[in-house]
């Protein structure tokens, strides 16, 4: 069996930045450090950080009053930043940059009179805090359906935005829908919402030229990993998403000689190996890479945190639990 690569795939400048924050935050203050949802969403970089002495909530009300919380890579609504500000918790924001500059756009557009129109996922992390961070409604698409059904007048002054992680064919459509209804419309080109997730979408284009079936190493509620799972379906490949090795069936790859792998911007290259390691146990393989962009984007950690790495920063995500 071929085994064939993306590149890029695996993580991206947003995911390292919000594990090194983590990890450095555990090692210069110590544990435990309260994370405010998950990191990122990925369960093995989860359970990894927890063994180190993260510890895991979704509410605030959760993190007992002064102890060291971290927002997660997704960003959180104004009313959570308001409420750690009120109890006085210390705070790093892991919000990757490229999600606050949606957040910066919708207040920008809001200010200016439009109608916001953000395109994404009901009750997703990222959607949720967004909508949050914009002092005015933000009225939510997912599909061009979505955009025929909105109670707004053609010629209102409307702006979209969007979710980080769609699948970018899916995103020209819906505002291509827009455009068609709107007349008075704004909003940023495609190619500026998120690098990662355009490299890797175009990526696993690549691969599926070239693969007989699709393996995308991620989350089950890791959007990017899932629409690149949904990218090889698209293409007509049997395609899965996996955690790590072990969800591998044997079943699959009868037949199959060329099989496709690539990973989420949230999924840790050990788990890529993970499965290569349990497809060499159904017979010999062949790994290759394919070309591609590449990537040197570098996010600044907050200051408090620079200087010498955390002595716990080269972790590996072993597949705990597997
Ligand atoms: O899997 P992630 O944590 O998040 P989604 O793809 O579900 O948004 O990947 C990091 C992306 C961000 C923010
Ligand atoms: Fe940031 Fe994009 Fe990575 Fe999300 S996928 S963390 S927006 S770089």
């Amino acid at each position: 069996m071929q085994v064939i690569l993306a590149n890029p795939r695996g993580f991206c400048a947003g995911v390292v930045r919000a594990i090194e924050i983590v990890e450095r935050a555990i090692d210069r203050y110590g544990a435990p450090v309260y994370v405010r949802h998950e990191i990122v969403h990925n369960r093995h970089v989860v359970d990894t950080l927890r063994a180190k002495g993260a510890v895991f909530v979704e509410e605030l009300s959760d993190v007992p009053d002064g102890a060291m919380t971290v927002f997660s890579a997704h960003g959180v609504a104004r009313t959570v930043e308001e409420e750690a500000r009120a109890r006085g918790l210390p705070v790093f924001d892991a919000t990757c940059p490229l999600v606050t500059k949606v957040h910066l756009q919708g207040r920008r557009y809001a200010k200016a009179g439009r109608t916001l129109v953000m395109i994404g996922h009901e009750g997703h992390a990222e959607v949720v805090g967004t909508r949050g961070q914009v002092d005015a409604p933000v009225l939510l698409v997912s599909t061009e359906a979505d955009v025929a059904a909105l109670d707004l007048p053609d010629d209102a002054p409307v702006a979209y935005i969007t979710q980080t992680t769609l699948s970018v064919d899916d995103t020209k459509g819906v505002i291509a829908a827009l455009a068609r209804r709107f007349v008075n419309l704004v909003g940023p080109d495609v190619s500026e919402i998120c690098y990662a997730t355009q490299n890797r979408q175009s990526a696993v284009r690549d691969l599926c030229k070239v693969a007989d079936l699709l393996l995308v190493v991620g989350s089950e509620n890791s959007s990017n990993s899932s629409r690149l799972r949904d990218l090889g379906a698209d293409e007509g490949l049997p395609s899965y998403l996996v955690a790590d090795g072990n969800a591998i069936d044997p079943a699959w790859f009868e037949g199959i000689l060329r099989v496709g792998l690539t990973a989420g911007a949230s999924a840790p290259d050990e788990l890529v190996d993970s499965v290569i390691d349990a497809l060499r146990k159904l017979g010999p393989v062949e790994v290759t890479q394919l070309d591609g962009v590449e990537e040197s984007l570098e996010f600044g950690l907050p200051r408090e945190l620079r200087g010498a790495p955390a002595k716990a920063a080269s972790t590996k995500f072993a597949t705990i639990g597997a």
